[in-house]
């Protein structure tokens, strides 16, 4: 991209922020004097082009800190579903933990698969273990989908792990002491609108004769109980609540109100709630498999399957290449965001090989390279993302190849390389500060000549990548 245009869009933006957030800018000089990329990155300190404003209270940001400086969590969908595994009565179905809308499946037959639940291959303690080969800080599983089955013990509903299946064993109890015992945080996801078990919640239209339920009976009777029930047995680091059909303000606040009351260091996802509603959650969700596009201000978190399913099915085999769930964690850090991968354990308690591999091998990278994603801030830059462009008469975001990415540190710039030049010559834009040396995290004695000047960066880097996966260079400034 041209240089000068580049550095023009820049001030334009620069110029737009003065003009709106003049008491941010002021926030901004006084990072930019004693480190321009140090602590987490906020709108305070990142002059790039970005979406989204932040303004946390301070106790919001102290909540915050540990997810920030966390970066990549496990995701787990386990429940009865599982069982299915993508059939039905010996037919492959679509849809996963959606199987049983997707199909209008008979509600009575669905619930008679907790009869045959008894996950006797489950052991809390690998799970966790292999959540720390995977470099990941966190982890969310289903306490409850929309199929309304606690996987909890729960006093609110009989339709739980406990009262309704052989197992008669509490796995988020002991996922929970797993946690504790290993130093992974512990996150709970709750579908707090759509249960398809009850005529009175949102989402099921099939099974219920045209009753049209009564929301606020559904969240008296069984989810805030539930909520209440998970927030004191558990005392869960995060609550992730998913599809909020039928959540008024008032409601998502009551629900909010709950787990603050209970919780008060828990942070809640932004799908409690179909809309911005500052104070109620504290992070944003992003699309499921879908990130934002370029640097956002607020804390998010991009959600995304190993394979294509959430919940396991035998048949999906379609797991992606560890480059492509390396890029997810790279881009979202990149991009100040977290990346919480998803991993669907099978009914009798295993997560099988294909997962626990990829998640072995992007451990292993982490082990050289966690430097440039753990406690980092976003980008140096923000123009790599892409830029906006006219496509068919609209404005759009229009996103550049993704051949590198930047995370930052105090004193230090991380370039992500994902597309290794032929030529080993790589341009970068424009720097802030002087860059003392640089060098690749996988090789620290040999140096990286980097030619600095106005225009930008020219890294001189062997002709071939040392490694198969991305290369991090480690500029010092
Ligand atoms: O828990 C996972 C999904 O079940 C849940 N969010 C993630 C984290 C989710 N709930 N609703 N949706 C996602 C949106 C609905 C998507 C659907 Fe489909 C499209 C339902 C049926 C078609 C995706 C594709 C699910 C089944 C097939």
């Amino acid at each position: 991209m041209n240089i000068m245009l580049m550095l023009m869009k820049r001030a334009g933006f620069s110029l737009l922020l003065l003009s709106f957030f003049p008491i941010l800018v002021k926030g901004q000089q006084a990072g930019s004097k004693t480190n321009p990329y140090g602590e987490m990155t906020t709108l305070a300190q990142f002059s790039g082009p970005s979406t989204g404003t932040y303004h946390p209270s301070e106790e919001e940001r102290k909540r915050i800190a540990w997810f920030r400086e966390a970066k990549f969590g496990m995701f787990m969908h386990w429940g009865l579903y599982s069982i299915m595994a993508g059939y039905w009565k010996g037919e492959k179905v679509t849809g996963g933990e959606w199987a049983i809308k997707m199909h209008k499946l008979p509600i009575e037959e669905y619930r008679a698969l907790a009869k045959g639940f008894n996950p006797t291959r489950f052991d809390a303690n690998d799970w966790v273990s292999l959540i720390k080969a995977a470099g990941m800080k966190y982890m969310v599983i289903t306490a409850k989908h929309h199929d309304g089955f606690a996987m909890f013990n729960s006093k609110a509903s009989p339709y739980n792990i406990m009262d309704g299946t052989p197992f008669k064993r509490d796995p988020m109890l002991e996922l929970k002491e797993a946690c504790h015992l290993q130093g992974i945080k512990f996150g709970l996801y709750y579908s707090h609108a759509q249960d398809w078990n009850e005529p009175d919640a949102y989402g099921n239209d099939w099974s219920f004769g045209g009753y049209k339920g009564d929301m606020d009976a559904y969240l008296e009777k069984k989810a805030l109980p539930q909520i209440k029930e998970i927030c004191e047995q558990y005392q869960p680091d995060i609550l992730w609540f998913d599809t909020p059909g039928g959540m008024t303000i008032e409601r998502a606040k009551k629900v909010s109100d709950l787990v603050r009351s209970i919780v008060p260091d828990a942070l809640i996802n932004s799908r409690i709630f179909s809309s911005n509603a500052p104070g109620i959650w504290d992070y944003m969700s992003s699309g499921d498999n879908d990130g934002f596009p370029q640097y956002h201000q607020v804390p998010w978190e991009l959600c995304g399957t190993l394979n294509k399913s959430w919940a396991y099915k035998r048949w999906d085999t379609a797991f992606r290449p560890v480059n492509e769930l390396l890029y997810h964690l790279i881009d979202a850090v990149s991009k100040n965001g977290n990346y919480l991968l998803n991993v669907g354990p099978t009914a009798d308690g295993q997560i099988l090989d294909p997962y626990a591999i990829r998640l072995r091998q992007i451990g292993d990278w982490l082990k050289v390279n966690g430097e440039a994603i753990y406690g980092c801030s976003g980008t140096a830059f923000g123009t790599e993302f892409g830029d906006y462009a006219t496509v068919e008469g609209k404005k759009k975001f229009v996103a550049s190849p993704a051949n590198w990415r930047s995370t930052t540190k105090s004193g230090k710039v991380y370039i992500h390389v994902l597309n290794w030049p032929a030529d080993g010559r790589l341009v970068l834009p424009p720097l802030k500060g002087k860059i003392k040396n640089a060098f690749l995290l996988s090789n620290r004695n040999k140096k990286i000549t980097i030619e600095q000047s106005a225009d930008g960066l020219v890294c001189h880097l062997p002709s071939k990548a040392p490694d198969a996966l991305a290369n991090v260079i480690c500029i010092n400034l």
